[in-house]
């Protein structure tokens, strides 16, 4: 058996949350494991549609998160969420929804330079032109995490090793 949790993946845009969160997917579906993953596609586009990136939206928008995590937890499945979730003060508040050892938070740390380089939507070039406004890195904050379980340098290794790590980290703590 595996005792369920959320991997919660936080770090700046086009740092590879989601790259992370699929790949650690597909290594517990091999084991068996039944797992959600919760992303902008089906948060940002759905439940949260009415919510934009000023700090207070963002702070309501990880409070349903960590509201439909805990539902998705006590389901028995093992969810993984790619949200930047800059404020650290949110994070925290999705830990006591969850509880300690429910909640994982992972650093997917990626310099800005190198997720400015990528910029697979070309959002920090807007952000830049100031086409966008209140963009995270640029003009917003993005408050690492002090004391996250995990972190994974995505800037530094591949996709593969990072999952891995993730994987080592449910392992050695008796998740699966
Ligand atoms: C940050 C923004 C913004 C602003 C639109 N700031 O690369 P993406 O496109 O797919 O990831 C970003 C996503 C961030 O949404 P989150 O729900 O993860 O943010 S938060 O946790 O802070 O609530 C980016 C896009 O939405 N995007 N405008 N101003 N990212």
């Amino acid at each position: 058996g595996h005792k369920s949790a959320v991997l919660w993946f936080t770090g700046l845009s086009g740092a590879g949350k989601s790259t992370v969160a699929v790949e650690v997917e597909k290594l517990l579906h091999k084991m068996g494991i039944r797992t959600y993953i919760l992303d902008g596609d089906n948060i940002r586009h759905g439940l949260n549609k009415n919510l934009g990136f000023s700090p207070e939206d963002r702070k309501e928008n990880i409070r349903r998160i960590g509201e439909v995590s805990k539902l998705f937890v006590d389901a028995g499945l093992f969810t993984l969420t790619a949200f930047i979730s800059p404020y650290q003060e949110d994070r925290d508040l999705v830990r006591d929804i969850l509880g300690e050892k429910e909640f994982i938070e992972i650093y997917v740390k990626c310099d800005l330079e190198e997720c400015e380089k990528r910029d697979p939507k070309g959002l920090y070039a807007k952000a830049r032109k100031g086409e966008i406004k209140n963009f995270t890195g640029i003009d917003a904050p993005y408050e690492a995490p002090e004391k996250p379980e995990l972190v994974v340098e995505n800037d530094r290794q591949t996709i593969g090793e990072s999952a891995q790590q993730v994987i080592d980290y449910l392992q050695k703590n008796g998740y699966i």
